[in-house]
Order: C-alpha cells, then structure tokens, then sequence
C-alpha cells in the first residue's frame, strides 16, 4: 500500500488542484489531501471550509480522504505513514521553489516528493488570481468547481 499526501493551502481549491489529486488517486493506493493551516496569514475560507470544499469538488475518488495540519508537513508525513508529497509543477517559475521545499523536506526526514505535470488547460490557474477575478465579479466558472464557484459568489456576493 502506498500511501501519498497532495499538501497545499487551498484556499480555494481550483480546477489545477482537483486534476493532480484524481491523477495521483489512478497512481497510488492512498491519497490524502491535506490542508496546511497557517497561523499567520488569514486566508479568504477558514480550514474547515477549505476541506468542505476539496470533499464536495471531488468526483467518485473513494481512495482520497481530507485532512488538515498546523505544523511542518514532514511531521504530519511520519505521524501517518506517508510514503511520499505529490506536487503539482505549473511551471518553470514553480519549479525553483518547488524543488527547494523537495530538497527541504527530504533533507529533514529523507521523505521523497514526486511530480505530476499540470495538464495545460489549467497551467495559469492559482488560487490567488482565482480569488482576485472573483472578487471584482470576473468569470472564474472555467477554473473552479460548481460548489466552489457558489463559495465564492456568497463570500464576494455576486
Ligand atoms: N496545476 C497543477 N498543480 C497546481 C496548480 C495548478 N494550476 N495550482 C497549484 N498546484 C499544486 C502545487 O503543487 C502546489 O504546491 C499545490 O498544488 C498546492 O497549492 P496551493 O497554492 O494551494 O498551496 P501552497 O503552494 O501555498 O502550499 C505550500 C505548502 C502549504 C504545501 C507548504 O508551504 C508547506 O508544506 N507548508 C507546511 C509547513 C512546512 O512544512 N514548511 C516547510 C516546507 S519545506
């Protein structure tokens, strides 16, 4: 059994989000989706939303559970025998720091991270520019998931 985490904060998730986690669910047995908390920076959705949400976007992935952590993701790694971090690359702007947090958590526990490529339609998605058009009314309805979509028409009421 191979059991992976897809780390990230999610805030919201997004279309890029939901495609490397159903990608990561056909590749391994487990895959665990967890919502990292950061204390210091006060995100649009609170934890429980942001898990709310990631259950309700995904389709039938009966071998994806949701999860959050408030501390170093090595530590949520060894507390739940993860075997690996799956990691979505976006591009070459990604790559630099993606690879440095690779090296970081292997370094601090010996913890491997593999990448899955982002599928091209959804290379220029981020959770920010998402937020940032949705709030000023743009039309995000390509980039998020329907329940997603509803979240944040309510918060920014569209
Ligand atoms: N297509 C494909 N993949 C994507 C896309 C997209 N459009 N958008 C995002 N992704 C992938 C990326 O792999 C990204 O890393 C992941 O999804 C999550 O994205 P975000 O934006 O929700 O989350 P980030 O980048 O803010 O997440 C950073 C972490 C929370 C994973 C990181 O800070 C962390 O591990 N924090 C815990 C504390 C810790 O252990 N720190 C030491 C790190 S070395």
């Amino acid at each position: 059994m191979t059991r992976v985490v897809c780390p990230g904060s999610f805030d919201p998730v997004t279309k890029g989000h939901l495609d490397i986690i159903e990608r990561a669910a056909h590749l391994f047995d487990e895959v665990v989706v967890v919502v990292l908390v950061n204390e210091s920076k006060k995100g649009l959705f609170d934890t429980e939303q942001r898990m709310d949400l990631i259950r309700r976007s995904l389709r039938d992935s009966p071998n994806v559970t949701v999860d959050f952590y408030a501390g170093l993701l090595v530590d949520y790694c060894a507390q739940n025998g993860v075997d690996a971090i799956v990691k979505g690359l976006r591009a070459v702007s990604d790559f630099d720091y993606e690879l440095q947090m690779a090296q970081m958590n292997g370094n601090l526990t010996g913890i491997d991270t593999v990448f899955i490529p982002t599928a091209p339609d959804y290379m220029f998605i981020a959770s920010s520019l998402v937020k940032e058009v949705a709030r000023h009314g743009g039309d995000v309805a390509d980039l998020v998931s329907p329940v997603v979509l509803n979240a944040l028409d309510a918060k920014f009421g569209h």
